[in-house]
């Protein structure tokens, strides 16, 4: 059932589904450190470098209803404003990305609405990040209500990239010169070229250190391990007399 269904018609009142959208919110979130503590303790690795949230500001979601030439009532707002509750991941690596998208898919009590992925698909602006719409079950006492949260996962250069690109935009009200769109544009390629090159470096790092510890793991014909050994054998032959 989702908030409409509930509320038969929309929410009363800005504060119940700010309230429903704040549950939703913190039950993603904890999920998502959980998913990230459990990954740290099996692969003694931290793939995300931050996790963010937010409730879309009244002004916002108005604006937003205004571009799809929607009425602003509650009604609309629940089903056609996607990213009132949204959480993003800032991982380090690329790889990182569909690593943390699948943990997300695999949750039982998550249903993925939809998937855009912008590293696919970069969208014309250059911007990339891949975004999951997802609905969390919110088990209120008059019954389960499904409230819809953004979740957008992204590199912490797309993160910078995408984080300046709003601001210089907000600036010209989306009416930015020519030459500023084509100079992000360009700026979106050296991220995207930054983001290649640090996972061929970790990845390469990841080698030597695999290198390294396949060596320090016992190697059988290794000299200081045959020493080792026929020093067990003459202490043995010795307690044996
Ligand atoms: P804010 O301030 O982050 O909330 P929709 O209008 O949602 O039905 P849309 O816009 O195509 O359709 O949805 P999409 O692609 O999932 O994008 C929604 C959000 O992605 C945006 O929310 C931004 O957060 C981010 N985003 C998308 N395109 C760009 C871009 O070109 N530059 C930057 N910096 N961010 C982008 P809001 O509501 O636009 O903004």
């Amino acid at each position: 059932m989702n908030i409409n269904e509930m509320f038969e018609n929309g929410p009363e009142n800005f504060e119940t589904l700010l309230f429903l959208y704040n549950s939703a919110l913190k039950k993603v979130h904890t999920k998502i450190d959980v998913l990230r503590d459990e990954f740290i303790h099996i692969h003694n690795y931290n793939p995300i470098e931050y996790i963010k949230d937010r409730i879309k500001s009244p002004n916002s979601i108005k604006k937003k209803l205004e571009k799809h030439k929607q009425d602003i009532t509650y009604y609309n707002m629940v089903e056609n404003v996607n990213d009132i509750a949204g959480i993003r991941i800032v991982c380090s690596f690329f790889n990182d990305i569909y690593r943390i998208a699948g943990m997300i898919g695999r949750q039982t009590d998550l249903t993925v609405l939809s998937i855009k992925d912008y590293l696919k698909n970069p969208k014309p602006s250059g911007y990339t990040s891949y975004h999951m719409l997802v609905t969390v079950p919110i088990f209120l006492s008059q019954g389960t209500v499904d409230v819809k949260v953004e979740i957008q996962i992204r590199t912490i250069a797309m993160d910078f990239w995408a984080s300046l690109e709003h601001k210089i935009y907000y600036k010209f009200e989306g009416n930015a010169p020519e030459y500023i769109s084509r100079d992000l544009k360009e700026c979106a390629n050296i991220v995207a070229m930054l983001d290649k090159k640090m996972l061929e470096l970790n990845d390469a790092v990841n080698a030597t250190r695999a290198g390294e510890d396949e060596e320090i793991e016992i190697d059988e014909d290794d000299e200081v391990f045959e020493e080792y050994e026929s020093g067990v054998e003459e202490d043995d032959e010795d307690d044996d007399e």
